[in-house]
């Protein structure tokens, strides 16, 4: 029997896009190979139209970041690291925070580097309770990337930030729920029952209002008030026009569950 292990799985049912980031071996490290894949996956679930999609990995760890293993530091050779951030991890971080459906990081163990910065990334990312997240990019002489340096001071404010990036010291799940890190801690016993529930509910939810909710959220942060009152009223008038909208108040009319298609 031949057995062929990919570095990601990918199963889509019901709307839910389930991603596993499996390389368990290597705490699900990135190779190019993985984010090959992981791009590949992300192309299927849009193309068929998934409503949520969810992240996680194989194993006992989320992701540890990037596969060191492929970093020839012994050699001579020049490294230029700003060349692999554009070529791979830039664009999967533009492209995971414009995802046309929600997403939910799963972090089911240990999240180290870019790992940990990508899980930041999801619409909602909820934890294991003996997982942790680990800023570890001090530890080899670089600085926190996949978009770190700005998720983490919004997230939990610049001291805590700082503490994280420039001592590497892990945060368990519940410290950083506590901190607003991540939106929940859950135990271990609960955790994929709670998860499915938070992806089932999504997939059934009206789409495109969550993703227009979502950049709101997101554009925030640099907005004043009054740019986002003018934004407000301009993608509610494009959601007002949508199927949803419309199947979302005769539900409530007629005292009945809403059906939501995603349009
Ligand atoms: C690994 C790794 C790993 C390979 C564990 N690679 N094998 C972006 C752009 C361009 C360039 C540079 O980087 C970036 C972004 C980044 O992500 S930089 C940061 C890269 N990641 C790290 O520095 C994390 C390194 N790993 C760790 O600090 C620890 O392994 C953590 C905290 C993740 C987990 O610790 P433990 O639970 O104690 O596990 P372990 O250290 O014993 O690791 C288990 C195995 O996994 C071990 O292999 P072995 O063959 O000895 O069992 C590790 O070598 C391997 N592994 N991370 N990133």
């Amino acid at each position: 029997m031949t057995v062929v292990e990919t570095p990601v799985l990918l199963a889509i049912q019901d709307g839910i896009a389930r991603i596993t980031l499996n390389r368990p071996e290597k705490l699900n490290a990135f190779s190019v190979d993985m984010h090959v894949a992981l791009m590949a996956a992300l192309d299927e679930a849009e193309c068929v139209g998934a409503r949520v999609m969810l992240l996680t990995g194989s194993g006992r760890a989320f992701c540890a970041g990037q596969d060191l293993g492929e970093r020839d530091v012994e050699s001579d050779a020049p490294l230029d690291l700003g060349a692999n951030i554009d070529r791979w991890y830039n664009p999967l971080v533009r492209r995971l925070t414009d995802l046309p459906f929600p997403w939910v990081c799963a972090v089911n163990g240990v999240a180290a580097g870019a790992g940990a910065n990508i899980a930041l990334l999801a619409d909602l990312t909820v934890a294991t309770a003996g997982a942790r997240f680990v800023q570890s990019f001090a530890r080899i002489g670089l600085l926190p990337d996949c978009g770190g340096t700005w998720t983490l001071p919004h997230l939990v404010g610049q001291q805590r930030a700082m503490a994280m990036a420039l001592t590497g010291m892990p945060i368990g799940a519940a410290q950083a729920a506590e901190w607003g890190l991540i939106w929940r801690a859950i135990d271990d016993a609960d955790f994929e029952r709670e998860v499915e529930a938070l992806v089932t509910g999504l997939a059934a939810a009206p789409t495109r209002g969550l993703v227009e909710t979502r950049r709101a959220i997101r554009r925030a942060v640099t907005t004043t008030l009054d740019e986002q009152l003018d934004h407000e009223r301009d993608f509610q008038r494009l959601l007002g026009q949508t199927r949803d909208y419309r199947e979302g108040v005769a539900a409530f009319k007629a005292k009945r569950a809403a059906h939501f298609i995603g349009e």
